[in-house]
C-alpha cells in the first residue's frame, strides 16, 4: 500500500435540475474514474462529493415553484444522489452544504478570516426592485455587460464572456420577477480582501505550472493578472447561512463563499480522522475536478480564502475541465435537447450503465469541448467494447470451455516461448504501467485508449497464434499456452477497465474468468502485470459481457434518455 493520502473532490452541484450527461462528463465521471484508479493504484484514497444547496438559483426555482426552498433541494438532493450511484460513482459520501457541520465550519472559517483582518465592512448599493420590495440577488437582475455589451448578463457575470464584474457596472439592470427597472440602493456588506492575499497566491499558482493542465493555468493567470478586487461575500436574501456579525441580520454568506466550505465540512462528516489527515497534514493530496466555469473558483477565490485562512491545506491538482454539446448543439432542458440522467432512477434494462461509462469517458472534454453523438455511442460499443475487449475473453473462454472443459491444467514453461508468446508477456508486464501513467496524469481518453489497444494486443495475439489450428495439429501444450496466457491478459484486463467499467469487470473477473477477490478492490493494480492464472485454473463461465447495439436498439435508448426531468411534476 502506497502511503500517500489523496482527497478527490467533484464540484458540489446545485440543485434547481437533475443532471444531464454533460454535468457527468464535465466532474462526476473524469473525478470518480481517478478516484477508482488511485484506491486501486494503492494511494490512501477518498472521494468525497456533495449538492451545493444553497444560492439563488435553488432560491429562484423555489419562489416559481411556491415551495419552500428547503424541501425543493433537499428533495432533489436525493434525486441526484440517486443517479450518481445508478452511475456508480463511488463517492465515499455524497452530502450537502445545508448541514449542522458545515455550518459550524463555514462560520469559523469566516470568524478566523476577520480576526486574521481579511475582512472588510462596506457599504454597497444592491439593485433592489421598489415594486417587488426586496433587495435582488445577482440571479434577479439582468442587463448588459459591461465588458462585451451581451444583453442577457446576469447580475454580476456575463455566460457570454464570462467576466465577473461589480454590481454597479451592469447596465440598464433589470428585475427578472417583475421585468421593472432595478435601481440601486445602499446596503452594508462584508468583503474578502482578495487583493491582499494576491502576491501569495500567484506565487502558489507558479508551483502549478507543471501541474494544472496548461487552460486552468491560463486561466488562474488572467485573473491574478488583471488585478483581484476585494469581493462582496455576504447577499441580502434568506437562503444560507447567517453572518456572524451584528448589523447583519437579514443576510447571508455568498454561496460562493460557503460552497468550497463544503468539501471540507464533507470530509469532516466522513470522519474528524480524515479531516484532519486530508486537510491538516501537510503531505496529503488535494485534488478537484471541476466544470469549465468554476475554475476560476477553485484557482483563484477558494485558495486564497484557504491561504488567508492558513489553516488548511490548498489543492494539489485542479482537475478543470471544458463543456460538452450534444449532436453540435448547447444542452437545453426547456428545448429537450440533450441525455438526461433521470432515466437512470428506474433501472431501465436497455441502458447499460459501463456501456454509458464507457462512452463518456471517450468525451470527457479535458482539453477542449467535446460533443456527444449518439452514433459514436453505439459505435463505441459495438467496435470497442463488443469488438476488442469483450471479444478477447469471449473468444479465450470460449476455447477453453470446448477444447478443454473448462480446466487449463497447465505451467508455463519460460524455455518454450515463441516470438509472440514473448511479446504478449511483455505487454502484460508493460501495459498496465503505461496506463497507469495515464490515469496518474487524469488523462482518462488516453487511458481507455490504451486500454483498448491492450486488448488489441491480446486479439492479434490469438490470430496469430491460431490456437484452433494448434488443436487440428494436436499440438495440444502449444494451444494451452495460448490460452493459457490470454486468460492471464484477461485478468489483467478486468483490473486496468475497473476505474471505467467497475460492474463488468466483476462480473467477468469472478462468473466468467473464475477468480477470486475483486478487481476493483483497493491495492490491486499489482497483480496487473503478473501472471494470475495458476495450474489446474478452472474458468467458470463465458458470456458476451456487452450487448451489441443496433439501431432498433439504440432507437429505444435515446427516446429514454431524450425526456428531461420536470421538476414541476415531482412537487
Ligand atoms: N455549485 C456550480 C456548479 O454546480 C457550483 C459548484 C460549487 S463547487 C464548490 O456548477
Ligand atoms: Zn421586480
Amino acid at each position: 500500500m502506497k502511503k500517500e493520502k489523496r482527497l478527490i473532490t467533484a464540484a458540489l452541484t446545485y440543485v434547481n435540475n437533475i443532471p444531464h450527461v454533460g454535468h457527468i462528463v464535465g466532474c462526476h465521471l473524469p473525478a470518480d474514474i481517478f478516484a477508482r484508479f488511485c484506491r486501486s493504484y494503492g494511494y490512501d484514497t477518498t472521494f468525497v462529493g456533495g449538492s451545493d444547496m444553497h444560492g439563488t438559483p435553488s432560491l429562484v426555482t423555489a419562489q416559481e415553484l411556491n415551495i419552500p426552498v428547503e424541501e425543493l433541494t433537499g428533495k432533489l438532493h436525493e434525486v441526484h444522489n440517486q443517479i450518481y450511484k445508478k452511475l456508480n460513482i463511488s463517492y465515499d459520501i455524497y452530502s450537502n452544504t445545508h448541514t449542522k457541520t458545515h455550518e459550524k465550519i463555514t462560520t469559523d472559517f469566516f470568524l478566523e478570516l476577520n480576526k486574521k483582518g481579511f475582512i472588510s465592512e462596506g457599504e454597497t448599493e444592491m439593485f433592489y426592485c421598489e415594486h417587488d420590495n426586496m433587495f435582488l440577488p445577482d440571479r434577479f437582475v439582468t442587463g448588459t455587460c459591461p465588458k462585451c455589451g451581451y444583453e442577457n448578463a446576469n447580475g454580476d457575470q456575463c455566460e457570454k464572456c464570462d467576466s465577473l464584474f461589480s454590481l454597479n457596472e451592469l447596465k440598464d439592470a433589470k428585475c427578472k420577477v417583475c421585468g421593472k427597472p432595478a435601481v440601486l440602493k445602499k446596503s452594508k456588506h462584508i468583503f474578502l480582501n482578495l487583493s491582499k492575499g494576491t502576491e501569495e497566491l500567484d506565487k502558489w499558482i507558479e508551483t502549478k505550472k507543471d501541474i494544472w493542465r496548461p487552460h486552468v493555468y491560463a486561466e488562474a493567470k488572467k485573473w491574478v493578472n488583471e488585478g483581484l478586487k476585494d469581493r462582496c461575500i455576504s447577499r441580502d436574501i434568506t437562503w444560507g447561512f447567517p453572518i456572524p456579525l451584528e448589523g447583519y441580520e437579514n443576510k447571508v454568506f455568498y454561496v460562493w463563499f460557503d460552497a468550497p466550505i463544503g468539501y471540507i465540512s464533507i470530509t469532516k462528516e466522513l470522519s474528524d480522522e480524515k479531516y484532519k489527515n486530508l486537510w491538516q497534514d501537510r503531505d496529503a493530496k488535494i485534488y478537484n475536478f471541476v466544470g469549465k466555469d468554476n475554475i476560476q473558483f477553485h484557482t483563484v477565490f477558494f485558495p486564497t480564502m484557504l491561504l488567508e485562512n492558513g489553516n488548511y491545506n490548498l489543492a494539489h491538482n485542479v482537475v478543470g475541465l471544458n463543456f460538452l454539446n450534444y449532436e453540435g448543439q448547447k444542452f437545453s432542458k426547456s428545448k429537450k435537447i440533450g441525455v438526461f440522467c433521470n432515466a437512470l432512477i428506474d433501472d431501465n434494462p436497455e441502458i447499460d450503465v459501463d456501456a454509458l461509462r464507457a462512452y463518456l469517458t471517450t468525451i470527457i472534454p479535458e482539453n477542449r469541448d467535446t460533443d456527444y453523438k449518439w452514433e459514436d455511442f453505439k459505435n463505441n460499443c459495438n467496435s470497442e467494447l463488443v469488438g476488442k475487449y469483450g471479444n478477447l475473453f469471449n473468444r479465450s473462454l470460449n476455447m477453453i470451455k470446448s477444447y478443454f472443459n473448462c480446466k487449463l491444467d497447465y505451467t508455463l514453461d519460460e524455455n518454450n516461448l515463441n516470438e509472440f508468446d514473448q511479446e504478449l508477456l511483455t505487454a502484460i508486464k508493460e501495459m498496465p504501467t503505461k496506463i497507469a501513467e495515464s490515469f496518474e496524469k487524469a488523462e482518462l481518453r488516453e487511458a481507455y485508449k490504451l486500454i483498448m489497444n491492450y486488448a488489441s494486443i491480446g486479439n492479434g495475439y490469438l490470430e496469430k497464434s491460431a490456437p484452433w489450428k494448434l488443436m487440428k495439429e494436436e499440438k495440444v501444450e502449444e494451444a494451452k499456452k495460448v490460452l493459457y496466457l490470454c486468460l492471464n491478459l484477461c485478468a489483467s484486463l478486468c483490473i486496468v477497465a475497473s476505474p471505467i467499467i467497475p460492474t463488468k469487470v466483476k462480473e467477468l473477473w469472478s462468473n466468467q474468468v473464475g477468480l477470486e477477490g475483486d478487481p476493483t478492490a483497493v491495492d490491486m493494480w499489482q497483480y496487473a502485470s503478473q501472471l494470475l492464472i495458476k495450474n489446474g485454473h478452472e474458468i467458470k463461465g463465458v458470456q458476451p459481457i456487452f450487448e451489441r447495439i443496433d439501431n432498433e436498439k439504440l432507437e429505444k435508448i435515446k427516446a429514454i434518455m431524450s425526456e428531461p426531468y420536470e421538476i414541476k411534476e415531482h412537487f
